[in-house]
């Protein structure tokens, strides 16, 4: 009776870390299938690195129990505004007269003011901004403008790739945990 409970703890035991195991498998295959390619060439390449960038998103968009598709989505939306912020704003300081729209003669006072490396800089934005070549760049051309510069910054494609850790979630829990990071950049290092 005895030796029979401990056979079945034992059988308990062994389909249990079967099951953890197969949970746990990395399927070097598919993975390779679903990464984007700068993402496995940087798993290649700068394993290091990308573990390092890896954590920092985590650690900082995630908790303990790792990050998921909600956090990177935050991560990628804050990058995106803290553009959006720094473009309004340098058209922003152009508006002297606080009427929350940018006149072409309030560009040219604050070019005034600037260095000679800034001056032209500040036209171009203006010029970029001023769809309509109406030598005012409204708000919704100051958001707009600000939007395309977010986009360009943090591409549709950056976005993906950061979406792409989602494919480390190995034991499928919705959250990926630096320990799986590194499990896959382990697993892409080449045998030494
Ligand atoms: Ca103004
Ligand atoms: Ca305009």
């Amino acid at each position: 009776m005895r030796f029979f409970s401990s056979i079945l703890i034992w059988m308990g035991l062994a389909l249990s870390l079967s099951a953890q195991s197969a949970e746990q498998k990395l399927d070097m295959s598919r993975m390779i299938e679903m990464l984007p390619e700068r993402m496995l060439k940087q798993l290649e390449q700068k394993p290091e690195k990308f573990l390092e960038e890896s954590a920092i998103l985590i650690l900082g968009f995630g908790d303990e129990a790792g990050i998921d598709l909600a956090g990177i989505n935050a991560s990628i939306n804050l990058d995106r505004a803290w553009v959006r912020a720094r473009e309004m704003r340098r058209l922003m300081v152009a508006d002297l007269d606080n009427d929350q729209v940018v006149k072409v003669s309030e560009i040219k006072q604050l070019m005034a003011a600037e260095r000679a490396g800034k001056r032209g800089l500040l036209l171009l934005g203006f010029q970029a901004a001023d769809v309509n070549k109406d030598a005012v760049v409204s708000q919704a051309e100051m958001q707009n403008h600000a939007q395309i510069k977010a986009m360009a910054a943090v591409s549709v494609e950056e976005a993906e790739r950061k979406r792409a850790l989602m494919a480390f979630d190995l034991n499928g829990d919705g959250r990926v945990q630096i320990d799986e990071v590194a499990q896959v950049v382990e697993a892409f290092a080449p045998e030494s």
